[in-house]
């Protein structure tokens, strides 16, 4: 993702180089049979050792990345901790003993007085009305046991383990589960966390702070509650992108000449957007059905190249793992389903190919040549504005960044030819969709721009990937 005007950020070293990370810190282990990726969402203390590793390998791998360069962003979970079904006993990642039953969580620690359990007023305890802030503020959700962030105790718990992060080398948060937090309690607690380590950020840089609110429109909670605390995910952006990729409700790419704000979407200075995310490209969450992943490889490639082409918001790419789909009455009952693991519960490696794709089932979206290619477009045309826009009416848009890059895009069933102005100096750009530029060649398409900024595009509607980019730094 990109950092632009983030209204937390002075550091312009946030911008380019970012990694979300699953929660690091100590949650249940689920066994039912195989252990299911959700268990990270169910913390049992804030020591860091999960199914990624030691705290000695966390520490590791975020002073090896801020030496290079790549920035480390924590799941942070602080609204629950596990379910109140999880029992006893020290079924957890560290080892840590817990009791769900009486709420004694002794790795941090937490008693039954730390919980919301009083303040609930629904008889199942439970959210049972979205419409109620009270209930989706002070309820548990799905069963979770729910903190009292209002605690003095319970915040500065929080804030240590925060700023133990922060102490490591980490560089923001995605707070989860924000819309079940009070934006008041939030503040109070990002109030107490300290600036970067200046290790390897200048003094004074805040953390970067995104807040994980589903606001589709039609509940109590409004995402706009929670732009005091910094950005905020916008869930409608990768639902409407889907409906527009996929031409469903007789949606077309043209369509998207006002996307954004003109959209219903929040301010683009509070957006962190995304076309798919750890829960939803499990075929249930926000956006359902519409929702692009790399099942639909074609079509998620195109998404994610309009998303980073698109100026709007900060942008985040999805990186997965694979598992085998089954689909039932149109859900997968396989939507639990963990990283790729090892028989004794350990998570297989990353291993890289030699054409440096991944191996072991591990996706890695963000190696995709098509992908990686439209981060480096996004951040050679960072700060331009949208500029000659273009469209056939249809599934055929065009758009520039200012005087730094061009993309066209063809989702249409038949083969687009075009001459479009591209705003863009005369010369020969590699298509970095294609291929790329490598030495003084392209590997792909070539595209020439004449004197007065004009190129012809061609793009077959069979192409593997029916979309061109080209930028000032992919020139010959
Ligand atoms: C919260 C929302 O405000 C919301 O609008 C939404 O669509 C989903 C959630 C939600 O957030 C969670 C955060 C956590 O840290 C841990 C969690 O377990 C959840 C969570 O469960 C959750 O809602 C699940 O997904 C929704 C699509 C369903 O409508 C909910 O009923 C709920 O589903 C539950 O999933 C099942 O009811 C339960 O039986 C099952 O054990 C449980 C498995 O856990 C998950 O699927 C975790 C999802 C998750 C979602 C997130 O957005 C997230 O940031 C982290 C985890
Ligand atoms: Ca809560």
């Amino acid at each position: 993702m990109d950092g632009r005007s983030a209204p937390a950020m002075t550091n312009p070293r946030h911008r380019f180089e970012k990694r979300h990370i699953s929660p690091p810190n100590e949650n249940i282990v689920i066994n039912s049979p195989w252990r299911p990726w959700y268990e990270r969402y169910q913390p049992i203390s804030y020591k860091l050792c999960s199914r990624s590793g030691s705290e000695q390998q966390f520490r590791d791998m975020v002073t090896r990345c801020n030496n290079v360069g790549v920035y480390i962003y924590v799941d942070a979970v602080i609204n629950h901790m596990c379910g109140g079904g999880g029992g006893a006993g020290t079924h957890s990642t560290c080892g840590s003993y817990f009791n769900a039953n009486t709420k004694e969580f002794s790795g941090v620690p937490y008693s039954n007085l730390d919980f919301n359990d009083g303040k609930c007023r629904t008889g199942s305890g439970e959210i049972e009305n979205y419409g109620d802030i009270y209930q989706v503020r002070d309820c548990r959700l799905v069963g979770l046991l729910d903190l009292a962030l209002e605690k003095e105790y319970v915040r500065g718990k929080i804030a240590a383990f925060l700023n133990n992060l922060i102490s490591i080398g980490v560089a923001g948060f995605r707070l989860d589960a924000s819309k079940h937090m009070w934006p008041g309690d939030i503040a109070n607690i990002l109030g107490r966390l300290n600036n970067l380590n200046t290790q390897w950020f200048p003094g004074g840089t805040r953390p970067f702070i995104f807040q994980e609110v589903i606001d589709l429109g039609g509940e109590a909670i409004s995402a706009s509650e929670y732009y005091g605390n910094g950005r905020v995910t916008e869930f409608k952006y990768g639902a409407k992108l889907g409906n527009v990729i996929r031409k469903w409700n007789g949606e077309r790419m043209s369509y998207l000449k006002n996307w954004g704000e003109g959209w219903g979407f929040m301010p683009s200075s509070r957006a962190l957007v995304f076309v798919d995310n750890h829960d939803n490209q499990r075929g249930h969450g926000a956006g359902g059905t519409s929702i692009l992943t790399f099942f639909d490889a074609r079509l998620y490639k195109m998404g994610i190249g309009f998303m980073l082409a698109h100026p709007y918001g900060v942008t985040r790419v999805m990186s997965s793992y694979r598992w085998t789909r089954n689909f039932v009455n149109g859900k997968d009952v396989n939507d639990w389903i963990g990283p790729p693991s090892n028989s004794d519960g350990s998570t297989k490696a990353v291993t890289i190919n030699a054409d440096s794709t991944c191996g072991n089932e591990w996706v890695c979206e963000h190696r995709w040549r098509q992908i990686k290619n439209m981060v480096i477009f996004r951040n050679t045309v960072d700060g331009q504005a949208l500029t000659n826009w273009w469209d056939n009416g249809g599934n055929q848009i065009a758009f520039g960044r200012g005087n730094r890059g061009y993309i066209v895009f063809n989702n249409e069933s038949s083969n687009m030819d075009a001459t479009l102005n591209t705003g863009l100096p005369a010369g020969t750009y590699c298509d970095v969709i294609s291929g790329q530029k490598e030495g003084t060649r392209c590997t792909g398409a070539q595209i020439t721009v004449s004197s007065s900024g004009s190129a012809r595009f061609t793009i077959s509607s069979s192409a593997e990937d029916p979309f061109v980019a080209i930028h000032v730094n992919a020139k010959l």
